[in-house]
This record gives C-alpha cells, sequence and structure tokens, in this order.
C-alpha cells in the first residue's frame, strides 16, 4: 500500500487527476506536489508538498519519506510556453523526467508519462495517424516528448521500470485553465462564450486537431495504469483521443446553445504553425484493443456538460 506521487499537481491535468486518485485509492494515499505554492482556496484534507522536478535530491527524499510506489509525472512546459522558452523546456521536461525515472528505479515506482500529439511532425501521416508513425517533430516540447517515450522505453527495457504513457490530444476542461498550450484555444473559447459572447480565436478556422474531454483522459490514465501489464505493446506511449475539431466546429456546437455566440479571428504565427504540425486525428484502436479504451464524450455531449459545468461554476442560478 505505498503511496502515490502526482508532480505538476496544481495544472490543468493535476487539478481534476488528484481528487480522482484520492477517490479510487484513498486521500491519504495521494501526495499531490507541483512548483507553485499551494492557492489558499483548494479544498482542505489531502498531502500537498512543493516539489521542484528539476531537483533530484527533492524527488528522493519525497520517495523515501512517503513510501512513493507510483509517480504520475505531470510536471511540464506545455507547446506554446515551451517555444518562448526552449532551454527552460529542456529542462524541466527532460531533466525532470529523467530525474523521476532515476527515482523510480532506486524506489521500484510504477511511472505514468504523458506524451501528446506533439510527439509527431509535419512528415506524420496527419489523418487517422498511426500508433507507429513517424515522429520527427519541429516544435521543442514535440523533442521532449519523443524523446521522453524513448527515455521511458529505455527505464522500462533496461532496468524493467513499469513505466506507461498516453499519447494525450488537447484536452478541454472547466476545473483548472490550460497551462499554455496550442490547443488552449477550446477552453478559452467557452469561457469567453460564456463570459463576453465573444472569442478571438488565435488558431485559423478550420485548424484541426484531436481532442479530448478531461474525465474521460482521467479514467483513460488510472484504466491504462491498472491493465495488466503483459497485455500492453506499447507502453510509451498509446494514441488516444475522442474527437476531431476545428474552431470553426467547436463555435457552431456552443452556438447551439449560446446563439449569439460571435467568433473572429486574430490569427498567431507561432501557435498557428505548432498547430499544423501536429495531426488532425488519431488510430486510438491499440488502445482500444489492449486495455479497453472507450471514451464517453463526443463533441455534442462535450459541449452540452462543458457549458452546464461552466455556467453552475460562474452563476449559483444556474446550479439550482
Ligand atoms: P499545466 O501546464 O496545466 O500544468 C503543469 C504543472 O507543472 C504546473 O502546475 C506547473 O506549476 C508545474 N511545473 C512546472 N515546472 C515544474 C517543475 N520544475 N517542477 C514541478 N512542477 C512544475 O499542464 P497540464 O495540461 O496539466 O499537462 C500535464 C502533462 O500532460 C504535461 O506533461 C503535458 O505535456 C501533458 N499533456 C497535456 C495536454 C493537455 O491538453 N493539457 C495534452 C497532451 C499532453
Ligand atoms: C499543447 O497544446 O501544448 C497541449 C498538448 C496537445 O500537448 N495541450
Amino acid at each position: 500500500m505505498r503511496r502515490i506521487l502526482v508532480t505538476g499537481a496544481l495544472g490543468q491535468i493535476g487539478s481534476e487527476l488528484v481528487p480522482a486518485l484520492q477517490q479510487h485509492y484513498g486521500a491519504d494515499r495521494v501526495v499531490a506536489s507541483d512548483v507553485r505554492i499551494v492557492p489558499q482556496q483548494l479544498p482542505a484534507g489531502g498531502i500537498h508538498e512543493h516539489l521542484d522536478c528539476t531537483q533530484p535530491q527533492q524527488i528522493l527524499e519525497m520517495a523515501r519519506r512517503y513510501e512513493i510506489g507510483a509517480i504520475y509525472h505531470l510536471a511540464a512546459l506545455l507547446s506554446a510556453v515551451a517555444e518562448e522558452k526552449p532551454h527552460a523546456a529542456w529542462n524541466v521536461n527532460m531533466d525532470g523526467l529523467y530525474n523521476i525515472l532515476e527515482a523510480a528505479r532506486q524506489h521500484r515506482c510504477q511511472v505514468f508519462f504523458p506524451s501528446s500529439i506533439g510527439a509527431f511532425g509535419p512528415s506524420t501521416p496527419p489523418d487517422h495517424t498511426p500508433q507507429t508513425a513517424i515522429q520527427r517533430p519541429t516544435t521543442i516540447y514535440g523533442v521532449t516528448k519523443v524523446a521522453g517515450e524513448l527515455l521511458c522505453d529505455y527505464y522500462a527495457g533496461r532496468f524493467g521500470v513499469d513505466v506507461r504513457g498516453l499519447r494525450l490530444p488537447g484536452l478541454i476542461s472547466y476545473v483548472a485553465p490550460p497551462g499554455g498550450g496550442t490547443t488552449d484555444y477550446a477552453v478559452e473559447m467557452f469561457l469567453q462564450a460564456l463570459r463576453y459572447k465573444h472569442y478571438s480565436c488565435f488558431l485559423k478556422p478550420d485548424t484541426r486537431l484531436p481532442m479530448m474531454y478531461m474525465p474521460d483522459a482521467i479514467r483513460a490514465t488510472i484504466e491504462l495504469m491498472e491493465a495488466d501489464g503483459g497485455r500492453l505493446r506499447y507502453r510509451n506511449a498509446y494514441n488516444v483521443a475522442a474527437m476531431s475539431i476545428t474552431p470553426a466546429e467547436l463555435a457552431a456546437e456552443i452556438r447551439k446553445h449560446v446563439p449569439s455566440f460571435a467568433l473572429d479571428f486574430r490569427v498567431d504565427p507561432v501557435r498557428q504553425s505548432i498547430a499544423e504540425s501536429w495531426p488532425h486525428s488519431l488510430d486510438t484502436s491499440a488502445a482500444r484493443e489492449d486495455w479497453g479504451f472507450a471514451p464517453q464524450f463526443d463533441l455534442a455531449s462535450m459541449t452540452l456538460d462543458m457549458l452546464t459545468r461552466l455556467g453552475a461554476k460562474s452563476s449559483p442560478a444556474v446550479a439550482e
């Protein structure tokens, strides 16, 4: 009954993964850590620690003190921020992962590594991208994700570390804001549609990318980590996604519920070129076959749930 360590726990995924792990395994078994200070408004209960994943001694001390048996390593700089700060991105994304894998090797921990559609590049077949495809990304974020997948495979093969990963698409969620990625437009569009009935999108209207709703990502993460290891053909990392959408299609779906919502475009060339180097859609058959990946939300059901949850958050009247 060793404990679970989550790094980068205050981010978009961690804000929902930590409560899900607490519910699944018990609040006293989850150590939520981040380099940021825990905000005061966070619900009481659970274990929160300061941890910088670029500092190996901090990770080893945490692994010893809490008898850690599994690490969900979420700490990273996302694609747009990484492109602004490539050196910091290498330091956090690569050195941080290496430090986590070393701690896992020494303490015999299981590891979860979130890779990304960013691990693919412009030479990858963009439609229904196969599980095994050419990976020559042109962003520093993508370079760290491909190298991360390979490093995880190396630690699994060479040292027997049970490390598993997902190639996540853009994640849409309402609990915590996204941390500076290219797919953030989708969450921003929901927030601004409800607040101002208007959004200026930083990607072109027809930019097609794979996406998934956060509850499906959280379920997939826990399912993969609990799956029979003998059935996993790929480990690092499985393609997962639930929809393939453009800003124009998302806006049209939102407009079904917010008819006056207006969309215009102020294209950011950096994020547009990142998006254009990524797949449009993923082949997720390996995840479905090996460990039963089965997302529940499509564009319509995700949009309805997002608007309901965000509406309830911003206006108590809607929640009643
Ligand atoms: P996020 O940016 O919202 O959160 C990352 C967290 O890491 C932040 O709370 C930040 O404070 C923390 N962090 C940064 N540097 C750190 C350090 N040195 N030590 C410890 N913590 C540090 O990111 P997210 O969206 O929650 O993503 C989590 C992981 O999932 C990342 O590896 C990301 O690449 C991957 N991923 C996310 C998405 C997505 O759409 N959200 C898609 C694909 C992959
Ligand atoms: C980003 O846009 O950087 C992330 C991702 C898809 O990895 N959301």
